[in-house]
């Protein structure tokens, strides 16, 4: 099977970061590959960021499917363009937040999540709400670090991180912690040895899920919301999407 990571930012070195954890993790037989966008935010701070990256995520899942690709991760843990990314495909197509919430409650009661800037922490508790695990979360928290520092000034962002994580483990009463941001994809291990405490990272939870499901032979359901978009005109610089024929492959 062949699993596409789609970075939703334009940043070529958490691209790179994101595949080689996903390539770390997966199962002999498993090929992933990991992409991001021409054109779009660097990083993904904010509700306007989302909006845009959300754009590139479609183009690539269109671009997926003409290299017959078995199932998308959207490696952003504001999870960007999910449900309009499955209704492009046929494919299970799975966001970081979305996976790692599901893992943290089949090993703890209660998680907290760890996130870059508390100006996204609303994001999480909207997805939170959406996938129906608020109560499984107990705090949002924040390690207030820039995404991009965790590729331009990785050793203090790597302190912040933990300090963060030491002050759920002690604060929030939980038997878990979710990293809130594809960039900490390779920081896992290194987290949960200094910390303590089971560390579920949305990254290699996806990959994991990507498997298990491709492996039942499930796919994005066709019935209902998650249908093909129905065929129509769009102007101005979306006119290439106008009538276009699904599947895309
Ligand atoms: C992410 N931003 O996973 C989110 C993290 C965040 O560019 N990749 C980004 O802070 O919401």
């Amino acid at each position: 099977m062949h699993i596409r990571l789609i970075n939703p930012n334009t940043t070529a070195g958490m691209t790179a970061t994101i595949g080689e954890a996903a390539k770390r993790i997966a199962a002999p037989g498993t090929q992933t590959s990991a992409s991001n966008p021409e054109s779009g935010p660097v990083s993904i701070e904010s509700h306007f960021d989302e909006a845009i990256s959300a754009v590139g995520v479609l183009e690539e899942i269109t671009k997926g499917e003409r290299e017959q690709v078995d199932a998308y991760i959207i490696a952003c843990f504001g999870d960007p363009g999910l449900m309009a990314a499955r209704e492009l495909t046929r494919a299970p197509v799975i966001g970081i937040a979305e996976a790692a919430f599901h893992m943290a409650t089949l090993i703890s009661t209660r998680f907290s999540i760890v996130t870059t800037l508390g100006r996204t922490g609303i994001i999480a508790e909207h997805l939170l709400d959406n996938y129906g695990f608020s109560h499984h979360c107990r705090r949002v928290r924040a390690a207030e670090i820039p995404v991009l520092d965790l590729e331009e000034d990785s050793d203090a962002a790597l302190v912040r991180i933990i300090d963060e994580c030491k002050r759920a483990r002690d604060e929030d009463n939980i038997g878990a912690i979710v990293l809130g941001c594809g960039g900490m994809a390779d920081l896992t291990d290194t987290i949960a040895e200094a910390v303590g405490l089971p560390i579920v990272e949305g990254v290699t939870a996806a990959v994991k899920l990507s498997e298990a499901l491709v492996g039942l032979g499930l796919g994005t359901s066709k019935h209902g919301d998650l249908a093909f978009p129905r065929p129509k005109t769009f102007t101005g610089s979306f006119a290439a999407l106008s009538h276009q024929a699904f599947p895309l492959k």
